[in-house]
């Protein structure tokens, strides 16, 4: 049995090589990037055995994607290669360090993973995993996409433990239902994540964690992120009681924050598959996106175990 299965889109991507706007920047280097497998690629770093799930094109981008994907320790066994569609790119600008606005331009309309359906993705391999990590990205790609989620976060006998990422992307939903899917969708789930921010785009809340969970009571772990501020999880079983437990956010010099929630959702996974306590597993979501926020791409390799426990086990004056 695998760890983790994650299934999502995965695109090349290319970032800048300096700043400036997309108007502006003359060239690029090129990168991997998919949140769901930027996901399997960090647990598969850090010792924990990772299925990504995906389809991309008979192209040389498929090639990049299956073979990087791969290096990572990931297995791609069940990636599917689709003769008919390319493979998904996306560009992106440096963005200013403080507040984050960037450009991104995808180009992924009629992507070969835009067409995942419930038809021609294997059961067996997606529901092989401890774990089945899914992202609201994928219910933006199309009908098929989005029907093949609901059938995934479907209640359902002997089903994985179902995490998913709401990763609200205003750029990839046409219509004002985005809000209500990914709504639905997250209420399927085990495990959900979701920034505040998030929230409060998609959903209008403001009230912080606490507001969140009252629209969000069915899933037995909800973590609210609350960016340079901390993460808040509610969890019903592990803790024994089911108050909420905050951990403020490790300051550290952000260089780009792309990747960076992924990051911090393998680190909470590598925590709830090790049974660690809720605390623990914020912490280890916070370093190990700590990792992500000081590297440029989507992907950095998160602290070894050893030293991520030994992190996450010093004492409340070193992390508040
Ligand atoms: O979380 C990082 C992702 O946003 C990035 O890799 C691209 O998957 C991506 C998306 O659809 O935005």
């Amino acid at each position: 049995v695998v760890d983790v299965v994650a299934l999502g889109e995965s695109m090349v991507t290319f970032l800048p090589t300096r700043p400036g706007r997309l108007a502006d920047v003359p060239s690029f280097d090129r990168g991997i990037g998919g949140a769901e497998s930027n996901v399997a690629c960090v647990l598969a770093a850090a010792g924990h055995t990772a299925r990504w799930v995906g389809s991309v094109g008979a192209d040389g981008f498929g090639d990049h994607l299956v073979e990087a994907i791969g290096a990572y320790g990931v297995d791609v066994s069940a990636v599917r290669r689709d003769p008919a569609r390319p493979t998904g790119v996306y560009f992106r600008t440096a963005g200013d360090r403080a507040t984050d606005a960037h450009e991104v331009a995808y180009y992924r309309a009629g992507s070969a993973a835009s067409a995942m359906a419930v038809d021609n993705v294997d059961p067996a391999a997606v529901r092989a995993g401890r774990v089945l990590h899914l992202s609201g990205i994928t219910a933006a790609l199309s009908a098929g996409c989005l029907r093949l989620l609901r059938a995934l976060t479907a209640p359902a006998a002997g089903r994985p433990l179902v995490s998913f990422d709401v990763n609200h992307r205003p750029g990839l939903w046409r219509d004002a239902d985005g809000a209500r899917v990914l709504l639905d969708l997250a209420r399927g789930a085990d495990l959900v994540f979701v920034g505040e921010d998030e929230a409060e785009a998609a959903w209008g809340l403001t009230g912080g964690p606490g507001a969140v969970r009252e629209l969000l009571p069915e899933p037995a772990t909800l973590v609210v992120k609350q960016g340079a501020a901390g993460a808040t999880v509610f969890a019903r079983e592990a803790s024994g009681r089911p108050g909420p437990v905050t951990e403020p956010t490790p300051r550290v010099d952000v260089v780009a924050p792309v990747g960076a929630g992924d990051a911090f959702a393998a680190g909470f996974l590598s925590g709830t598959l090790r049974g660690l306590p809720p605390r623990a597993r914020l912490r280890h979501g916070h370093l190990w996106a700590a990792a992500a926020l000081t590297v440029p791409g989507d992907l950095a390799v998160p602290p070894s175990r050893d030293h991520a426990d030994r992190l996450a086990a010093l004492d409340g004056d070193a992390w508040g």
